[in-house]
């Protein structure tokens, strides 16, 4: 089936389309933060959570210090360190291994959640988060849509694909873990060679925050993950391996690549903190990876992970930065400017703990305000929407008219004003 276009990609026959959006990236990539250890009271995860059994993630009032300088936003723009992965998916002729690469991408967006026991920064409703990489060529921007629940809607464009979805979770802090269930379905269209685009879709695995009563905190990833390719019938299950007691089984990752008759082409195994393998199967049955195999090769790996404060990725390192070249071009709404984040970067707690009231404040007297005047909250830069292929409610990137474009065309302009709460 040949799907309908339902959102609009970088055109490839306009050029300027993506690059316009490198404006203010001139300056390259951050390499480190400004403080070089976090410093952060060490606090017993366990003695705060303790009185919280049951509750969920937006209702629990943790100090700063269980968070780290990053927001839900920039943790969806986390899933962008690999994106190389669809670059090369685009390039392969044969279908089955387009989507090789397209699952291992979908495995890669684990790896940054290890020793990342904090909490991200809860978006404000209308906050943005924009990020660009000239030197990788693409962009991704992200708006958090809805506050109770928290729903982020992003889209990331290249030219040889586009990745969109809804990062919604349900969390419930059981007592014996923190757990975390992902909602929304993500949605990939690769350019393949033969000029064809392919629409790919899957949805994430659940995270967990296991240990916390014996006070060694682990993030484990777990569950069964269905990539798709909805254009050719080619389906690739995944199975996230739950850590097991004592640590059994941690980070294991295996699957198999089936063409649309059902025949195993791929099978992938290997951990996703670390190295994913595939083997090449010709139809046989599933048979794993194995090192020096012929027909085994390395299809991920992770980048190394130098230690940094809030054990931050140097991926996550590069998302917050203030860079002089780009402020101007930000809308007002970014998470870069974000004060109380700002200020946790910077190591100033109290600070960080005072602005974040401030801005929470802010954000339900300004909700108390519309809802006085009988109004509710209109997303600026998507709308809800079905898609054609696969029936699914999906947030479309609006490029129409009556919004003056899409962020990138209204970026162009700085054409901000009207739009834009202001935190
Ligand atoms: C996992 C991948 C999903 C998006 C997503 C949403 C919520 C994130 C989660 C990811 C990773 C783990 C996370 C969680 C929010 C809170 C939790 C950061 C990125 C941390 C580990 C909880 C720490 C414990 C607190 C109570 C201090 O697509």
């Amino acid at each position: 089936a040949v799907e309908k276009q339902v959102h609009a990609p970088v055109e490839e026959d306009e050029p300027d389309a993506l690059t316009k959006s490198y404006h203010g990236y001139e300056e390259g990539t951050r390499q480190k933060l400004a403080m070089d250890d976090d410093n952060r009271p060490k606090i017993s995860l366990w003695g705060i959570l303790k009185s919280m059994i049951g509750k969920d993630m937006t209702k629990m009032t943790l100090p700063v210090s269980f968070n780290e300088p990053t927001s839900l936003l920039q943790r969806v723009a986390e899933d962008m360190e690999y994106a190389d992965l669809l670059d090369t998916a685009a390039t392969r002729t044969e279908s089955t291994e387009r989507l090789l690469y397209v699952a291992a991408f979908a495995a890669s967006e684990y790896c940054s959640t290890t020793n990342r026991i904090a909490k991200p920064f809860n978006p404000l409703l209308g906050e943005t988060y924009e990020y660009v990489r000239p030197d990788k060529q693409y962009r991704f921007v992200v708006e958090q849509v809805s506050h109770h629940p928290p729903v982020g809607a992003a889209i990331a464009q290249s030219p040889k694909w586009d990745y969109w979805g809804e990062s919604a979770v349900k969390s419930k802090f059981t007592g014996k873990s923190f757990d975390i269930n992902p909602l929304g379905t993500w949605f990939c269209r690769i350019r393949a060679p033969s000029g064809k685009d392919e629409l790919y879709t899957w949805k994430k695995v659940n995270t967990s925050v296991v240990g916390i009563i014996t006070g060694s905190p682990t993030v484990d990833n777990y569950g069964e993950m269905i990539v798709k390719n909805h254009t050719t019938g080619d389906v690739c299950t995944l199975d996230f391996k739950q850590r097991g007691w004592r640590g059994g089984g941690a980070y294991e990752v295996k699957g198999t690549v089936a063409d649309a008759q059902g025949s195993p082409r791929w099978s992938v195994a290997g951990h996703w903190n670390d190295k994913i393998y595939a083997r090449k199967l010709d139809g046989k049955a599933s048979i794993l990876p194995e090192a020096g195999n012929a027909s085994t090769f390395l299809i991920w790996q992770a980048h190394p992970r130098p230690p940094a404060p809030f054990n931050l990725t140097p991926f996550a390192i590069t998302l917050n930065a203030p860079q002089k070249s780009l402020v101007p071009w930000l809308p007002p709404t970014d998470t870069r400017l974000r004060p109380d984040q700002r200020a946790m970067e910077e190591g100033q707690y109290d600070a960080a703990a005072t602005e974040k009231n401030r801005v929470e404040e802010k954000q339900r007297a300004a909700r108390r305000d519309l809802e006085a005047r009988g109004q509710h909250w209109e997303p600026r830069w998507f709308k809800q929407s079905v898609d054609k292929v696969t029936g699914e409610t999906f947030w479309e990137y609006r490029t129409d008219a009556e919004v003056g474009g899409g962020y990138w065309d209204v970026r162009e302009k700085r054409a901000w004003q009207g739009f834009s709460p202001d935190i």
